[in-house]
């Protein structure tokens, strides 16, 4: 079995304790970080997802599998992470309100600050109102990054870009959005200025916004 399946099932099962361990191995053996990354772990987060929709797992065994994938990324994290001595920009980052997923949003943030932005984290659940504060009590952001995982929080997206429009910043700042529910068409549809599927990718939309 290659290093990246037993890095795979590691985190299928919600194994946080060898997980690091294996990450390590799998780098030694001259692994891409990404290819870990992907391969590894999102692709296993994927199939636990399958499970649970399928009810062949249920939500603890989802949530050891997130502790597993967190233990690993810590790990790859100075492997992913490039040159970012000089700052590209500020940004603030989070999980709509009512959703507490936040692998994703953990990996756009990390990405981000990779690709050398300044990186406000906000965490999980932030109401609109936060994330307007946020904009308000710090000075140059120039994106703000929303997450959502849950078709059912996707209206919470929606109310998060209202009301940063509402606040007046939109003429200030860059509203990105992303999550596993959120397509091209529903970014138009609330007027955010950029839908990326990745956090690779955001990190090069991000990138692109501040040259
Ligand atoms: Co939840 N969950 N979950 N869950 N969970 C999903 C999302 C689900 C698809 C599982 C399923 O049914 N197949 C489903 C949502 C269905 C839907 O809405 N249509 C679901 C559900 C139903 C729920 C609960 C309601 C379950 C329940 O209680 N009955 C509940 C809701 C809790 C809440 O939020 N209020 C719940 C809870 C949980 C846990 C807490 C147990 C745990 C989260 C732990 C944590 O995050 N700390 C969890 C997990 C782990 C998952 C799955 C299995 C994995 C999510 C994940 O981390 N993926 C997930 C199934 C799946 O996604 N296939 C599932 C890996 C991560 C890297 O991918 O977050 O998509 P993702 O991020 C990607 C891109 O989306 C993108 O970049 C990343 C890749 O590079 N991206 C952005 C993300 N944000 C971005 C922002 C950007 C740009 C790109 O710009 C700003």
């Amino acid at each position: 079995m290659s290093k990246i399946q037993e890095v795979s099932n590691a985190v299928q099962s919600g194994k946080s304790k060898i997980v690091g361990g294996l990450v390590q191995e799998a780098l030694k053996e001259g692994y891409d970080p990404t290819e870990i990354l992907n391969l590894g772990m999102i692709d296993a987060m994927s199939i636990v997802g399958e499970k649970f929709k399928n009810n062949e797992i249920f939500v603890p065994e989802m949530l050891v599998a997130a502790r597993a994938m967190k233990k690993g990324v810590e790990v790859l994290k100075p492997h992913l992470a490039g040159d970012n001595t000089v700052s590209a920009g500020k940004l603030v980052i989070g999980t709509v309100a009512g959703d507490l997923h936040d692998i994703g949003k953990n990996l756009v943030a990390m990405m981000m600050e990779s690709a050398g932005f300044e990186v406000i984290d906000l965490g999980v659940d932030v109401p609109a109102e936060n994330f307007v504060n946020a904009v308000k009590n710090n000075s140059d952001v120039d994106i703000v990054c929303v997450s959502a995982l849950l078709t059912t929080t996707m209206p919470a997206m929606k109310d998060t870009v209202k009301a940063l429009t509402d606040a007046g910043f939109r003429d200030k700042i860059k509203v990105m959005v992303g999550g596993a529910p959120i397509n091209q068409e529903f970014a138009d549809e609330i007027g955010a200025d950029a839908y990326t599927e990745d956090a690779a990718s955001a990190a090069q939309v991000a990138k692109a916004f501040v040259n």
